[in-house]
């Protein structure tokens, strides 16, 4: 046996059904008046019998926790989704139960309502910028096509919820109804100025104009005045996605819009003194040799465990890159008195930087919750299946959960790690503790209702990291999907894989001699291949480096995996890296009538 794995503890969560009588969704009663009247709500559903395995061909110690999650039954406003989704026609097999979604149609980038003020960015103060809890309750708006599951006809619809797990779903807050939106009312931002007045800025455009639109008040009574257009030479459809704005300590409102030049990606700086006129600053925020830059966020993050904001704090900037579907943020100073915003040296714009997710996850967007002092972070989601099969399930996208995010204690990437609200969620309960694993060997969690939806926490030790294999010279440079790619989940090596695989999607690490300076590399790979063995999915196998010198952790590596129908969600190393995957498990169902195990 050149190598083994021990497990030492294994807790497994799983998700306990929810009983109507204790649903905590808010009531049409907890919304404020000042909101519609609820059209449906988010129901938590129940799947059942997935299996959960944990493998490896190497010799770890391996803590895990898994819960499954409670789900939705009839719960109390059952009748309210039954009222809203009549007609539906939709495919329940790959719904999700706890990852947000609205009963039907299409949704994708979501935007959030924040405030913004002098006060907020003040740098003394630790985390400046916006809320998205507006008089006691969240707000969720995002893109959606109310006539279908195909991009289109998109509007703001729009959720609320008093604990960001149970949504009510309300009518949308904006649509077209005038011919500078007759395209859409696309991605954008809110803020809460500080008379209390909500105000979205959002993309609109119609050849050859493209403007952000401002709309005051809340719910469907806007008025609409286009106020920032793209100017001369620029092109229209390349001029995307306003960001929340902010007021620096000279009273001064900003904003960032993305656009490009050429292949030149910019993040295009607005100035405004009223929040009515805007003008562009003299020179844009920040700019990279990437492609078109859309649904960019700029916002501080304070690392915790620094007192007092000062060296701590440090400004974001997210961007969304349109050519590769794919997310990127460096984050530096930010200084107000000349808008300069400095990246730290060692990050990068585009395809070498670093990314909030290394799977399925775009389009994001961040606000500050006040009522919990803590950034939060919402990204989408798109299918893994064909436009064909979105059609048929009547249905597609999800949002990922809102995730906590902050600076790391070492000031080198951020961190992203599943609120608690959704622990609250948890219900029975499968703890395994020290179990030994051989090499090449897994084993099935026995136990669980359902692995259908389970949030995993498993903690792994190498035994031997010695075995690890050499970084192949010929990898550097590359990214940490070609290097997956090029080691998939069967593929034995020294160390690892390692990881959990739910049914056929694997979600591994392996490790490697010969990084940089003497430390080991270590890689977190999702690998959905044989998740289907049908043509028409985009299953690739996403991958990242995870920033963690494994020897000085005595081999252990932590990953939590959130599973939900076709949701695999993991967490490496407590949030430095993390890989949003869609799989296809009805398919996988399917298969398994022919194939009952996985593959060994
Ligand atoms: N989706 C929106 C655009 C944005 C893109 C349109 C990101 O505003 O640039 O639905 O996916």
């Amino acid at each position: 046996m050149d190598n083994e794995l021990t497990t030492n503890q294994v807790w497994i969560r799983s998700f306990r059904e929810k009983d109507a009588r204790n649903t905590n969704r808010p009531k049409a009663s907890t919304v404020p008046s000042i909101l519609p009247v609820p059209v449906g709500a988010f129901s938590l559903r129940k799947r059942k019998s997935q299996s959960l395995y944990i493998s490896s061909t190497t010799t770890c110690l391996i803590h895990i926790v898994i819960q499954t999650h409670k789900l939705g039954g009839p719960a109390a406003c059952a009748a309210v989704v039954v009222v809203a989704v009549a007609d539906l026609a939709v495919d329940d097999g790959l719904r999700t139960g706890y990852h947000f979604q609205p009963p039907k149609h299409w949704i994708n980038a979501c935007c959030g309502i924040g405030e913004a003020n002098g006060r907020d960015r003040d740098p003394v103060r630790a985390d400046p910028n916006g809320v998205m809890y507006y008089k006691g309750v969240y707000h969720l708006f995002y893109q959606y096509n109310p006539r279908g599951a195909v991009w289109g006809n998109i509007v703001w619809a729009h959720a609320v919820s008093t604990d960001l797990v149970d949504w009510v779903m309300l009518p949308p807050a904006m649509y077209p109804t005038a011919p500078f939106d007759v395209n859409g009312c696309w991605s954008g931002s809110a803020n809460v100025l500080p008379d209390g007045t909500p105000v979205i800025m959002c993309r609109t455009w119609r050849t050859p104009r493209t403007s952000p639109t401002r709309t005051s008040g809340s719910g469907s009574s806007r008025t609409t005045t286009p106020v920032i257009a793209p100017g001369p030479g620029m092109n229209a459809t390349a001029f995307r996605d306003p960001t929340t704005a902010w007021q620096g300590p000279d009273g001064l409102w900003r904003l960032v819009i993305g656009t490009k030049n050429n292949h030149r990606g910019l993040a295009m700086l607005y100035h405004s003194r009223d929040f009515k006129k805007w003008a562009p600053a003299n020179r844009a925020l920040h700019s990279g040799d990437t492609g078109m830059w859309e649904c960019p966020d700029f916002y501080p993050v304070t690392s915790p465990g620094v007192s007092g904001g000062g060296g701590g704090t440090k400004n974001v900037l997210k961007v969304s890159l349109d050519l590769t579907r794919f997310e990127y943020y460096t984050f530096g100073e930010y200084d107000h008195a000349t808008d300069t915003y400095v990246p730290d040296a060692a990050l990068a714009d585009g395809n070498d930087g670093l990314r909030y997710d290394y799977g399925n996850f775009y389009a994001s967007k961040t606000f500050l919750d006040t009522a919990k002092q803590r950034r939060i972070l919402w990204g989408w989601a798109n299918e893994s299946d064909s436009t064909a099969d979105d059609i048929r399930k009547g249905w597609a996208g999800v949002q990922a959960v809102p995730r906590k995010i902050w600076l790391s204690s070492d000031g080198k990437q951020l961190v992203q790690w599943p609120l608690a609200e959704i622990e609250s969620l948890r219900g029975g309960l499968v703890n395994i503790t020290d179990r030994l694993v051989g090499a090449g060997q897994h084993f099935e969690v026995a136990g669980l209702a359902s692995a259908a939806q389970a949030d995993v926490e498993a903690s792994f030790q190498v035994a031997d990291l010695d075995k690890a294999e050499s970084f192949d010279p010929a990898w550097r440079g590359a990214d940490a999907q070609t290097v997956c790619a090029a080691r998939g989940a069967d593929a034995r090596g020294g160390v690892g894989p390692f990881g959990l695989r739910e049914e056929r999607t694997a979600v591994f690490f392996r490790v490697f001699k010969g990084g940089d300076g003497g430390k080991h590399v270590v890689l977190m790979c999702n690998d959905p291949s044989m998740s289907s063995h049908a043509d028409n999915l985009y299953k690739p196998t996403f991958a990242g480096f995870v920033d963690v010198d494994i020897a000085q952790t005595g081999g252990k590596i932590a990953l939590r995996t959130l599973i939900d129908h076709s949701v695999v969600e993991s967490f490496g190393a407590h949030g430095k890296t993390c890989i949003l995957s869609r799989v296809n498990l009805l398919m996988v169902q399917k298969l398994n009538r022919n194939h009952p195990t996985p593959n060994k």
